[in-house]
């Protein structure tokens, strides 16, 4: 009894996270944003998300072009959205802890609509067939069948994960393509983020980190002994625990060269993990999409949908 309560509980902090991030994400994908910065997008999203009393999980991801993943604006980002430009927009909101993670990608060259189309309908595919018991690798194959019908390629070392309180990757990998060997079964009760990301054809159908990390979370609240350090440390920490940030969430509280040279010192430390953007490795445009779900015994709840 206990654990069915708590459990009906988190189910309803996990609906309430779907329900915030569905609504922010259908907004982004109406809007027109060519002409928008990045940080502008960054916080009218995150601004919403708080509105609706939500948190995000972590700082939007507004990542362009061949660029697949994890780009968030920096404190005074200049980049602007152009004709021609495609974005991901990938945004994560929890609700106590408990997270809804869902994507959508806003595209202005009409070349790449296909693409949109392909990631869209491997994810519906995948989000049908996504039961308890249901086989991992059997969703990496439908998501790589479907794509290659449409004539493109999945990034093959991206994938969709499993979710726990406050831990946006909870161990569990989601394949976006094909993989023979063990694989896992669904878990009723347990949150899955499904997310195909595709390239052209000629993409190599892979990313590789680039230079740029402009998104961070602590891997260790073990003091430094350097004062400064350790109060930014435990202030991070107060607001977001173990989930993602990012600089502009601290320039409240911090000059932003001082913040800059006090993440450093943390990253070098280890307290501070920093996650690199990620870029298609030919270069080629990248497209996305993602929905968060949760099987029980009877019946399968996407609860971005
Ligand atoms: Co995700």
């Amino acid at each position: 009894m206990k654990r069915e309560q708590t459990y009906r509980m988190n189910l309803e902090c996990y609906l309430q996270a779907g329900k915030i991030a569905t609504e922010v994400r259908e907004n982004a994908r109406k809007k027109y944003h060519v002409g928008s910065t990045l940080l502008e997008i960054c916080q009218s999203v995150e601004a919403k998300i708080r509105s609706m009393n939500g948190e995000p999980a972590f700082p939007v991801n507004t990542s362009l072009n061949e660029i697949a993943a994890h780009y968030t604006a920096e404190p005074n980002d200049a980049t602007f959205v152009k004709e021609g430009d495609v974005l991901k927009i990938d945004i994560g909101v929890h609700v106590d802890g408990y997270i809804a993670d869902t994507a959508v990608t806003v595209c202005y060259d009409p070349k790449y609509e296909s693409l949109v189309m392909a990631a869209e309908a491997a994810l519906g595919e995948a989000v049908r067939m996504a039961k308890v018991n249901t086989k991992a690798s059997d969703i990496g194959r439908v998501i790589e069948g479907t794509i290659s019908k449409f004539g493109f390629r999945p990034i093959q070392n991206l994938s969709g994960h499993s979710l726990q309180q406050y831990t946006i990757h909870a161990g569990k990998s989601i394949p976006n393509i094909w993989t023979i060997g063990s694989s896992f079964t669904l878990l009723a009760n347990e949150a899955y983020a499904i997310e195909p990301f595709v390239t052209t054809k000629d993409g190599q159908g892979v990313v590789y980190e680039g230079k740029t990390r402009n998104i961070f979370a602590i891997t260790s609240r073990k003091p430094i002994k350097n004062k400064v350090a350790d109060d930014l440390l435990e202030l991070i920490w107060s607001r977001y625990k173990t989930l993602p940030f990012a600089l502009r969430w601290l320039t409240d509280r911090y000059d932003e060269k001082d913040l800059r040279q006090l993440v450093d010192i943390l990253t070098k430390k280890k307290n501070v993990h920093s996650y690199p953007i990620l870029v298609e490795g030919h270069g080629k445009i990248v497209v996305q999409a993602e929905h968060t779900l949760i099987p029980s015994e009877s019946s399968v709840n996407i609860i971005t949908l």
